[in-house]
């Protein structure tokens, strides 16, 4: 079986891109990150070349009020865990676009790990509307089983 994107022991969700509108200055990428290994990696940062600076964000709720902060350190990977980057939560910031990410479109960000080293990874541009929020634990069993997933799609059927 041919895998889309795997480095060591590490399995990735389909890449998403937050397509922009307007002349948005600056935009977001989503991913889930699997570790199948034994060992813990972490997600140091991420490089792209879209935007003049690429940070790893998340996003929390303080007095009611969503806000942004960047993460300092990495965003630790555990052995046998899946770290979700999703709208909502965690997310590779992408600050001063040079061009707009339209929707449909293919682009690219290379993500860097303390173990794995470096994995280029390849997603669409996704309008905002349709980019999966994040969700806070999926339980075992659920349908949306990311190991289960062969498709690189970004759209599931529904299938009832
Ligand atoms: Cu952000």
């Amino acid at each position: 079986m041919l895998s889309p994107a795997m480095a060591s022991d590490l399995m990735f969700g389909a890449l998403q891109f937050r397509a922009t509108i307007g002349s948005m200055p600056s935009s977001a990428a989503y991913l889930s990150i699997t570790n199948q290994g034994a060992m813990a990696d972490r997600l140091l940062a991420v490089e792209s070349s879209l935007a003049r600076k690429t940070e790893l964000h998340i996003m929390d709720v303080t007095n009611g009020v969503m806000k942004m902060r960047q993460i300092h350190g990495g965003i630790a990977i555990p052995a046998g865990k899946t770290i979700q980057l999703a709208p909502g939560g965690l997310h590779v910031m992408l600050i001063g676009l040079k061009a707009p990410l339209n929707a449909d479109k293919n682009y690219q960000v290379t993500l860097v790990f303390e173990k794995a080293g470096k994995v280029k990874l390849t997603g669409l541009a996704t309008r905002p509307a349709d980019l999966k929020m994040a969700a806070p634990h999926l339980p075992d069993g659920h349908s949306h089983d990311p190991h289960s997933s062969s498709t690189h799609s970004m759209v599931m059927p529904k299938s009832n």
